[in-house]
């Protein structure tokens, strides 16, 4: 594994722990097996991997997340927060407003798809993956994983991909920042966050969260045992999603997969 120098990433960086410690590498299985290597080995809080090829990117649930050499940029973030395991979905939200906010600093319009998707214009251009690793009672470490298109062309992506996934290149190419500052920005916007909600909790987080999230607008829910048809109301004060059905019968969903809906 090819480890890169990387100063034109780390003279970006202005946060205090959130990217700070970096391992940048050319070609890697996936960022988050090296990130879950570093954790157990007790590298600090904030430390991330970030590689330009991922040869086996993960998704959630066993799926794959396409990272082609210098496409994108795949990063891992290990974080030591202390929080009851239940909480831990709630980091996958704050690191979705952390990307909206960095896309739209740049001028992008994203929208947050509960619970893990940016998109642009209804297609996927970030996913997040949050790894938990601890015991019954307690979080031992996280792996944050964030996958955010930049460069793509359509015909980049896969073919079952192409009319659901997009590139901030596809998007507009005249305001396209390099990986290096897009990475620097999203460090200072996912620290602000983090230590707003490990001091205050989700609320504040929620706030922004439905600033940019699709609400009231049809969609389809793919839980374990059913699909429903309906219309997101928002999520709760945990993070969890508020979900009518077509018959007005009101849902909480905790996992799921969503589907913007056109008939
Ligand atoms: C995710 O899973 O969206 C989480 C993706 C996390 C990727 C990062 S990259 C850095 C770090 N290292 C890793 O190995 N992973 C993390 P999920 O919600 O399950 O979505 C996966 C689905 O998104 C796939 O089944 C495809 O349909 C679609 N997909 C795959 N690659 C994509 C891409 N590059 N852009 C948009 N959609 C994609």
């Amino acid at each position: 594994m090819k480890v890169l120098e990387g100063s034109e990433w780390t003279s970006l960086v202005t946060t205090e722990k959130i990217g700070k410690n970096l391992h940048i590498f050319e070609s890697v299985e996936s960022t988050q097996i090296i990130a879950h290597e570093l954790a157990r080995r007790g590298e600090p809080e904030g430390t991330t991997i970030i590689a330009h090829h991922q040869t086996s990117g993960k998704g959630r649930l066993g799926r794959k997340w396409q990272s082609p050499a210098g496409a994108g940029l795949w990063f891992s973030v290990i974080l030591r927060p202390q929080l009851p395991k239940e909480s831990v979905s709630q980091i996958t939200l704050v690191s979705a407003v952390a990307v909206a906010k960095t896309l739209t600093s740049f001028g992008y319009e994203p929208t947050i798809k509960w619970p893990n998707d940016v998109l642009i214009h209804g297609k996927k251009v970030c996913g997040i993956l949050t790894e938990l690793h601890g015991d019954t009672d307690h979080v031992h470490y996280i792996v944050m994983g964030i996958g955010i298109n930049v460069h793509q062309k359509r015909e980049d992506f896969q073919e079952d991909l192409r009319d659901k996934a997009t590139s901030l290149y596809m998007e507009n190419s005249s305001i396209l920042p390099e990986r290096p500052e897009l990475f620097a920005q999203f460090c200072k916007h996912f620290e602000s966050l983090y230590s707003i909600y490990l001091q205050y909790g989700f609320s504040p987080i929620r706030t922004a969260w439905e600033a940019y999230a699709i609400t009231n607008e049809r969609v389809k829910v793919y839980t374990n045992h059913h699909t429903y048809l309906g219309v997101i109301r928002g999520i709760s004060d945990k993070g969890v999603l508020l979900f009518t059905d077509i018959d007005g019968k009101e849902h909480e969903i905790v996992s799921a997969d969503i589907e913007l809906y056109t008939d």
